[in-house]
């Protein structure tokens, strides 16, 4: 489990008093922590589980979007989608990347995704059924997730707050992408029209799910926050979520599915009204729409891959006794 060389992450090193303050000092003095640097396990833990999340997130993310490169309606929208899901697939590798610093394998993260120990985020349970579909996901879900991303840019941890500034910049041309699909549609034909609406109607409240349950529920926020892994609350992302698309939304002529959004003066932003925080709960038990057909997407590409895999070791094996003949 641990990989050799990881001080601090070999579960042996004592969590006295004086180095637990003395890694919460090196936080509140804003050092960014390193894979070679002492960490308490409950850190060494929680970025795991986050950033295991999180690059699980963007390898599932393509499935839906992946599902409409074959049907774009023109070669323009066709070539900028394929490059979107090829982002993703790099910010997965990243993501595993900085993760396998922490000394867990991606191969026990992706055995934890497929047994259902590890989650992906609730958005992308969801089935994507129009074109209009690919338009919301860049516009709301990739908007959602750079609100999410740019302050973990600033993340405690170095190789998460690194990988996180490329994300952040090809996230941007994600959102800008899906934008423009729903500007076009919503200046279309009224069918085109609808079926932006319809996406939109759809899509709106998953993504306000995305940033996770109200501070109240939130059994990881404080801890994270403290140990300055998360910057802000979800309600507070989600809040400047909202905020930065409402205007959007107005913007192209289209409406939120939210009877109760209102401009609130006192606070500079928008009140909204209840998530139904029981669908949340549902799809993360894993009964959202599409959950099923995901797991068992991931699993027929990690049981196609074995012989690379297999291959790979074979490889490796070979090459050891050259190696160690050489030195
Ligand atoms: N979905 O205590 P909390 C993308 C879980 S992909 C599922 O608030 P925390 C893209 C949470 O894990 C971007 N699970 O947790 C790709 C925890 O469960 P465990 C994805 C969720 O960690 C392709 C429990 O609920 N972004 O951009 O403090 C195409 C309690 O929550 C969700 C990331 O992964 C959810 N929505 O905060 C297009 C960002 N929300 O683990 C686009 C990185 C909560 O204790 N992650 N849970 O069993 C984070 O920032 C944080 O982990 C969260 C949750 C804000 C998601």
């Amino acid at each position: 489990m641990y990989a050799q060389g990881l001080i601090g992450a070999d579960g042996k090193t004592e969590e006295t008093d004086a180095f637990l303050a003395a890694f919460q000092a090196r936080i509140d003095a804003e050092e960014k922590i390193e894979p070679n640097d002492p960490m308490p396990e409950g850190y060494r833990r929680t970025l795991v589980r986050q950033i295991g999340q999180h690059a699980h997130s963007e390898i599932v993310g393509m499935l839906p979007e992946g599902n409409w490169v074959t049907r774009a309606p023109s070669l323009r929208r066709k070539v900028a989608l394929l490059a979107k899901v090829q982002d993703e697939g790099g910010h997965g590798l990243y993501l595993y990347a900085a993760a396998e610093t922490l000394g867990v394998s991606r191969e026990e993260m992706t055995e934890q995704l497929l047994d259902g120990r590890a989650k992906y985020s609730s958005i992308f349970n969801y089935p994507t059924q129009t074109w209009a579909d690919i338009g919301a996901i860049g516009w709301l879900v990739d908007g959602a997730a750079i609100m999410n991303q740019i302050p973990l840019c600033r993340c405690s941890y170095g190789p998460y707050a690194r990988a996180m500034i490329r994300v952040c910049k090809e996230e941007s041309f994600h959102q800008r992408q899906g934008y423009e699909i729903m500007m076009t549609l919503a200046q279309g034909t009224e069918d085109q029209r609808e079926m932006a609406q319809d996406a939109l109607n759809r899509w709106w409240w998953p993504s306000l799910m995305m940033f996770g349950p109200s501070d109240k529920d939130s059994v990881n926020s404080d801890q994270s926050m403290k140990w300055k892994i998360k910057r802000f609350t979800n309600d507070e992302l989600r809040q400047k979520f909202i905020d930065a698309t409402v205007p959007q939304a107005e913007k192209i002529g289209l409406t939120v599915p939210d009877p109760d959004l209102t401009w609130n003066e006192a606070k500079g932003g928008y009140d909204h009204g209840p998530i139904d925080w029981s669908e949340f709960k549902r799809v993360l038990k894993g009964e959202g729409p599409m959950n099923r057909d995901r797991i068992r997407a991931r699993q027929k590409a990690w049981d196609d891959g074995a012989w690379v895999r297999e291959a790979a070791r074979a490889h490796a094996a070979k090459r050891q006794p050259a190696a160690l003949a050489a030195e």
